[in-house]
């Protein structure tokens, strides 16, 4: 799939071993703590696609799918999947080589896509840095392939960060030297025959501010697909300049932000506002980003709080700003596993509930995201534009320039009042009908161009266009 074709797509992102079980077990005990493998795998994904359809997800991210070091460490077993040895074989705790192409099958048989992440940078290696026997890696069996070891030691020095090696004395990550032409060659040839063999449609891409940047414009064209990458950094002229090498980035520059925003009601709504125009001016397309407020590196969102109104803020924000939303396996159940390893619970022990609240918000917010791509052809490609803000609200509008949709946040939480925002500046003209999404109210701009919002309980709220609503499946009149 092209970066065009993903603009409208999203994804939901899970951890393989802690996603589904062959067995379909809702019961099967699973230690955060213990950081070992739970059973989950890809049939146990294939299982569960109802599940992820069920919200309105269109693909899926998973876990890298190579072969592990097989050792329990200091750190556990190799579960998550980032500390490879063979990149031509599969983790087996996952399945056989078929399963995974069955898997493939099975989302483009529903009309989903498959990303799949990849890491380039390192493999794995139980021990000390000084230890590391090159021969238990396939291919790349000899010292001669790796940067001398070196500890990363300063962040703020690129070339520490590209050269020298992420880990520990408890794990190595060997370093790779990237710049070898004839590494460049098999990680070329690899993800080309890997994206074929699998019917790839998109990557996840580990750790790519460790690798020099002219390494990457040569692997996302090998790859034929999009591409988006992690760059683990809140700056956005760091992080945006990545996507001048690739097609998209996680989008950490809106990260912290939106977390900080929403994390109680006296986060700062304008450091938001400002970031939403900074990264759509710093970034080569904001459109091609991947946004999240939850992953399996950061503590998830209710672990900062409770609130479910808050929640709902970000979700919503995630889905109806710039880019490509992604959800983090657990977050419809509204998980609250702190730092890493307590972010990484397994899912069936919700017992895939499809009436939990998120669970739904996000299937309503998805209904409107898709509403909004198909009656409004310039939409996913058009800027989101913040034109609203107080103390505790948002306003933004996104979409052609005489019918945007528009999203109103508020960090108020579950206890904030109801009352009526009298929203001007959103570009509609005094006598256009729209509706309000979530409480489905009907309501005609006034005189003076504005829209009264009906404000309650700190929760999100979506106006579109009436002429659309009967895209969504939404607020259907009985
Ligand atoms: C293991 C154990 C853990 C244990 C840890 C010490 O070792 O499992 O329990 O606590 C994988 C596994 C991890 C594992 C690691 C190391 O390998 O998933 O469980 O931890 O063995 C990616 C993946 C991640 C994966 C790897 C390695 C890379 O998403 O799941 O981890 O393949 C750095 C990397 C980033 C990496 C992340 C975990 O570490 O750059 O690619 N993620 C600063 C640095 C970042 C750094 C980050 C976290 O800290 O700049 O480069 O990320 O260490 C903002 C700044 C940021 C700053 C943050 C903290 O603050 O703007 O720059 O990030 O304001
Ligand atoms: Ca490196």
């Amino acid at each position: 799939l092209t970066p065009a074709e993903w603009r409208s797509q999203s994804i939901y992102f899970l951890l393989t071993d802690r996603f589904g079980r062959t067995d379909n077990s809702v019961t099967a005990n699973c230690n955060v703590n213990d950081r070992t493998y739970c059973g989950g795998t890809w049939q146990g994904i294939i299982n569960q696609l109802d599940y992820i359809q069920g919200m309105g997800f269109t693909a899926i991210w998973i876990t890298p799918v190579t072969k592990q070091l097989p050792q329990d460490t200091g750190y556990g077993m190799a579960y998550h999947g980032y500390w490879q040895q063979d990149i031509y074989d599969v983790n087996e705790h996952h399945g056989t080589s078929d399963d995974l192409l069955a898997l493939s099958n099975a989302l483009h048989a529903r009309g989903m896509y498959l990303m799949v992440d990849v890491v380039a940078n390192h493999m794995g290696y139980a021990g000390a840095g000084n230890t590391v026997d090159y021969s238990v890696f396939t291919p790349f069996s000899s010292l001669s392939y790796f940067h001398p070891y070196c500890l990363i030691s300063n962040y703020n020095d690129q070339s520490n960060v590209e050269n020298c090696w992420l880990g520990d004395t408890t794990v190595s990550l060997p370093d790779l030297d990237t710049t070898q032409n004839s590494v460049q060659t098999i990680w070329n040839n690899w993800i080309a025959d890997l994206v074929t063999k699998y019917s790839i449609d998109g990557l996840r891409i580990d750790t790519v501010k460790h690798v020099q940047k002219s390494f990457w414009p040569g692997f996302n064209d090998a790859a034929g697909v999009y591409a988006v990458g992690e760059i683990f950094d809140g700056n956005p002229a760091y992080t945006c300049d990545y996507q001048n090498y690739m097609d998209g980035v996680l989008n950490y520059p809106i990260y912290y932000p939106l977390l900080r925003a929403f994390q109680s009601s006296s986060g700062s709504i304008s450091d938001l506002y400002n970031m939403i125009g900074t990264v759509a001016s710093s970034c080569a397309d904001s459109t091609l980003l991947g946004n999240f407020i939850e992953n399996h590196d950061n503590p998830r969102f209710p672990s900062y709080t409770s609130d479910y109104s808050q929640a709902k803020n970000v979700i919503s924000f995630l889905f109806l700003s710039d880019g490509i939303p992604i959800v983090y396996a657990g977050q419809e159940q509204h998980y609250s596993g702190g730092h890493d390893p307590a972010n990484r619970e397994a899912v069936w022990l919700s017992g895939y509930s499809t009436t939990a609240e998120l669970y739904q918000h996000i299937a309503t917010t998805n209904k409107i995201r898709k509403a909004a791509v198909t009656a409004d052809s310039s939409y996913i490609t058009s800027k989101n534009v913040p034109f609203y803000q107080d103390s505790h609200t948002l306003a933004m509008k996104k979409g052609s320039g005489s019918s945007p949709v528009i999203t109103v946040l508020s960090n108020a939480g579950s206890s904030g009042s109801s009352y009526t925002l009298y929203l001007g500046g959103s570009g509609y003209s005094s006598g256009t009908k729209l509706m309000e999404m979530h409480t489905c109210t009907s309501i005609t701009v006034d005189s003076s161009g504005k829209i009264a919002v009906p404000m309650a309980s700190g929760l999100p709220r979506v106006l579109i266009p009436a002429s659309s609503v009967s895209n969504s499946g939404l607020c259907v009149s009985s």
